[in-house]
């Protein structure tokens, strides 16, 4: 009897640490989904993208940016992948402007596709593209959850209502991250992202010229670096809409914690990445990645990225795998 209960206490037990292991989080999202479905999907990911990105590093940003734009549009099941034949998707929404890098998501999947078909989606690509580009670009690298599927609807009105304009002040910027669930931290920690990659002049140059609006002649952003003023003013003309500038001058290529220290320099591009310092947790938090050398960056911008993953997921039965991840099935 004794033992036959001992024996239960520790089947029991078994199966409790058991299934706390295995379990899904909230949203049904798991660490390592593909295990047992496809096993190679994470290596095939890696594989390709870490030579993608020693060939073409510049082609890191924009596949960071992806993942946020997915997420912040109808939650991270890939409609930002999608192409409208009448030019009505988010894709040809006016923020997405610069996003690049489609072809990539394509030759993932179609290497995927190859292995095991129809068993990844492409939502769960682009957030395991995300965290591959930023580690191919020296930056830190973490657990990505996976079992997220493919919404069916892409809707240009919805991106252009949801994305985050570079001009936005930090009150907004804190309740749109808020409505996504993402917290006042997440919004410091993942705006580091913009230490990789390159931005138009479009995106900024309301900060260089004309700033007020009444016309005077040398009229910035006082919140910018007045010597900064100068130099992005020699790059970009009050309508240059092609010029690229680099976020993080010198090491846009690296994914390291110096946009603390240019936001700390009043060097940071945006008026969203200025608007950090309007606010006492924010501003505390850069000014410490600041004169700490970024000593919790890595950790904390991996944690935020997995909370902007659970961003209105589809998981179970809901939406579908695509076949091609520029078209719903
Ligand atoms: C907080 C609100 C945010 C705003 C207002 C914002 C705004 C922008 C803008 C305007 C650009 C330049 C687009 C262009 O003109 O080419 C940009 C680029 C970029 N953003 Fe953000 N962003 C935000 C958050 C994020 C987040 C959460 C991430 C990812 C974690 C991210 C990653 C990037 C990257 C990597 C680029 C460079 C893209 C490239 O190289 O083409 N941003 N962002
Ligand atoms: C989708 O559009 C992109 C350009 O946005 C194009 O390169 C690609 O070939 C299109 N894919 C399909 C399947 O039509
Ligand atoms: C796109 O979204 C907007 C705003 O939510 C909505 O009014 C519109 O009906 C949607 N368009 C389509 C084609 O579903
Ligand atoms: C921030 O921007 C919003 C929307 O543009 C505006 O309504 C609000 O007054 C601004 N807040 C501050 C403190 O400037
Ligand atoms: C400055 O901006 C105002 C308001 O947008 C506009 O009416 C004016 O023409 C601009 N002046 C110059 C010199 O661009
Ligand atoms: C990549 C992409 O589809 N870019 C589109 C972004 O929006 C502009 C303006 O609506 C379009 O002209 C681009 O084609």
């Amino acid at each position: 009897m004794a033992t036959s209960n001992l024996f239960t206490s520790f089947f029991l037990c078994f199966v409790f640490v058991f299934f706390i292991l295995d379990t899904a989080n909230a949203q049904g999202l798991k660490v390592g989904f593909y295990a047992k479905t496809c096993p190679e999907a994470e290596i095939i990911v890696k594989k390709v993208i870490t030579q993608t990105i020693s060939e073409a590093p510049s082609l890191a940003g924009p596949l960071l940016r992806m993942h946020f734009h997915d997420c912040f549009v109808r939650g991270c099941e890939g409609s930002v992948l999608l192409n409208s034949s009448t030019k009505q998707a988010e894709k040809d929404a006016v923020p997405n402007l610069s996003l690049r890098g489609f072809q990539i998501i394509d030759k993932v999947k179609s290497a995927i596709e190859k292995a095991c078909p129809g068993v990844v989606s492409c939502a769960d690509i682009v957030a395991l593209v995300a965290r591959d580009v930023v580690a191919a670009s020296k930056g830190p690298s973490w657990e990505v959850e996976t079992g997220r599927r493919d919404g069916r609807i892409s809707n240009l009105t919805e991106a252009l209502l949801n994305l985050i304009p570079p001009f936005t002040n930090i009150t907004t910027l804190k309740n749109d991250f808020l409505q996504k669930g993402l917290s006042v931290k997440d919004l410091v920690v993942l705006s580091g992202g913009h230490t990789i990659g390159t931005s138009h002049c479009s995106s900024f140059t309301n900060r260089l010229y004309n700033f007020t609006g009444k016309g005077i002649v040398g009229d910035a952003d006082p919140t910018l670096d007045p010597n900064y003023v100068l130099r992005l003013k020699s790059r970009c003309k009050p309508n240059d809409v092609n010029t690229l500038v680099e976020m993080d001058p010198g090491s846009f290529k690296t994914f390291d914690d110096d946009y603390y220290t240019l936001v700390t320099k009043r060097r940071g591009l945006f008026q969203s990445d200025s608007a950090l310092l309007n606010d006492p947790e924010t501003k505390a938090y850069v000014k410490l990645q600041a004169t700490t050398h970024g000593s919790t960056f890595f950790k904390d911008f991996g944690v935020s990225m997995v909370n902007m993953g659970r961003i209105g997921v589809l998981t179970g039965n809901a939406g579908e795998i695509r076949k091609q991840c520029s078209r719903v099935n």
